[in-house]
């Protein structure tokens, strides 16, 4: 593919095979394109026996780092953003090569990056901590934030570059260096990412060698980062049985690990919905990346006075949507990462119409699309909502929609599966629009009105809670994750009273 090659050169990823630059085996991993199957080139890959001397040399690389001022650190982090606006056409086009997302949103994945680094370097100003009234005279009380340690970031291939750049901006200003084992299926993104990195780190003599190393491997690359005492923290996002593997090993050292693992969101249409609205925010949300966010909406609750009408909207929207090659102007839906994705959808649908489902569409695609690439016709089900597979995040464009009579119930329901990331209710009553905000409304980490379940902002912390891993990432006060708290008393006074009063003359 003649366009890959030229903005990897862009990118300065010129050989791909020693973009690593550490530890090379003869193995080598291979990226081959959503798109179409082609093969785009090969990177260096690490055993897990590499990941041992790269923790050390990250180590050698913290203590460097943490003595930076903040918002010093920050500085880099900017130069990082103006990099990445500077390569947001390229960077954004491999991204589409190698995970197949369309266009625009893979140059909204790239934004996502530069508004991480402008919201960290504001961050790099404002790591403020806590004063706290001291029982005792002459005493000061305080919290201290210190730079924390190694950051192991572990992500997926479904935002590439976005993720991994929520953690690793926030590490580099809080002061902690990273190492990044990216998703097997897009090493590409990472190699042009870590030569956009170094060449930024170049120009900064306050930048330590390792700051940032990348780990390219298997699952076995990953597990090795997560078992490594040197690791203050693991962030990892993926599924969730590798979330739990991962929170397992780390969780037997006792080390920290942040985890942002699947979704099964819902979203309520009540009675009043704006359905013009609602619909527009249902469609993004259940076939955008074609069904492949962990934000995607797979269940829809509709209010039984609008379920005809829902459905028709649904169903007219679904037969017009163009599917196929992502990199196309007007195309909406791109392929499937694999054609095991697209054996899972079928798998799902499957067992969807066993459980007395009606399936819409759906079928694999294989003319009028890029062929050797796994495009699908996103699914629309209509279907009991407590039918089993409804309670299955399966990584694909399926929407499971069942009606309600009562919000208690659509609520009960949004509530009644394994994860908790996100949710949505679309209402023009505030009444329902703050029960389902509130305490005993749903029970994910991110719930919205009027706007579908996917698409967050960077500025609000990101992730949600049960199986989704009770992690947050972004904004808010996400940023505590990557640092170390110290409460720290100082009595600058002459006697030495103790806390809650006790005496203890000698
Ligand atoms: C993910 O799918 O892992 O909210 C992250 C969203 C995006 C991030 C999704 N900003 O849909």
């Amino acid at each position: 593919m003649e366009n890959i090659s030229q903005a990897l050169v862009r990118l300065g990823v010129m050989d791909i095979t020693t973009t690593v630059g550490h530890s090379l085996t003869d193995q080598s991993l291979v990226s081959y394109s959503a798109i179409d199957g082609t093969q785009l080139g090969t990177v260096g890959m690490v055993l897990p026996g590499a990941i041992g001397p790269m923790v050390e040399r990250s180590q050698v690389a913290f203590d460097a780092w943490r003595r930076v001022p903040a918002p010093v650190r920050g500085d880099v982090v900017r130069a990082i953003g103006n990099a990445l606006r500077e390569h947001k056409e390229d960077l954004a086009a491999i991204v589409s090569l190698e995970v197949g997302k369309i266009t625009q949103e893979a140059l909204g994945e790239v934004q996502e990056m530069i508004d991480i680094c402008d919201y960290a370097v504001g961050l790099s100003r404002g790591l403020t901590g806590l004063t706290i009234a001291s029982e005792r005279p002459n005493h000061r009380l305080s919290e201290l934030w210190h730079p924390l340690g190694v950051v192991g970031v572990i992500s997926a291939f479904n935002f590439p570059v976005a993720v991994w750049a929520w953690n690793a901006m926030l590490a580099f200003v809080c002061g902690d260096p990273v190492i990044w084992k990216p998703s097997e299926k897009a090493p590409l993104c990472a190699s042009a990412v870590q030569s956009i990195l170094r060449r930024v780190f170049a120009e900064y003599s306050c930048v330590p060698e390792n700051l940032h190393q990348v780990a390219q491997g298997g699952a076995d690359v990953g597990v090795a980062l997560a078992a490594h005492r040197g690791v203050a923290l693991v962030s990892a996002t993926g599924s969730v049985p590798m979330g739990r593997s991962v929170a397992e090993v780390v969780g037997s050292r006792l080390g920290k690990v942040l985890l942002e693992l699947g979704g099964n969101n819902a979203a309520i249409v009540a009675p009043s919905a704006d359905l013009e609205l609602a619909i527009r925010g249902i469609v993004f949300g259940a076939v955008g990346t074609c069904g492949q966010r962990c934000t995607t909406l797979r269940r829809l609750h509709v209010h039984a006075s609008r379920y005809a009408d829902v459905i028709d909207r649904l169903k007219s929207a679904y037969a017009r949507l163009p599917i196929g090659n992502p990199m196309a102007n007007g195309t909406l839906v791109g392929p499937l990462i694999d054609a095991r994705a697209a054996d899972s959808m079928q798998a799902a649908l499957d067992a969807a119409r066993a459980q007395g489902g009606v399936v819409h569409f759906g079928e694999r695609l294989v003319s009028g699309v890029p062929s050797g690439g796994a495009y699908v016709h996103p699914a629309l089900v209509e279907i009991s909502a407590d039918a089993p597979i409804c309670k299955v995040e399966t990584f694909a464009p399926i929407l499971y929609v069942s009606s309600y009579e009562h919000l208690d119930d659509a609520i009960a329901l949004n509530n009644d599966v394994p994860q908790g990331l996100s949710s949505a209710i679309f209402t023009l009553d505030v009444r329902e629009a703050e029960l389902f905000c509130s305490a005993v409304g749903s029970d994910c980490g991110i719930v919205n009105v009027n706007i579908g379940t996917s698409g967050a902002e960077i500025g609000g912390a990101f992730g949600g809670e049960k199986d989704t891993g009770g992690g947050r990432e972004s904004g808010s006060d996400s940023w505590k994750a990557y640092m170390r708290r110290v409460t720290s008393t100082v009595n600058y006074g002459t006697e030495l009273p103790l806390a809650q009063g006790i005496r203890f003359d000698i």
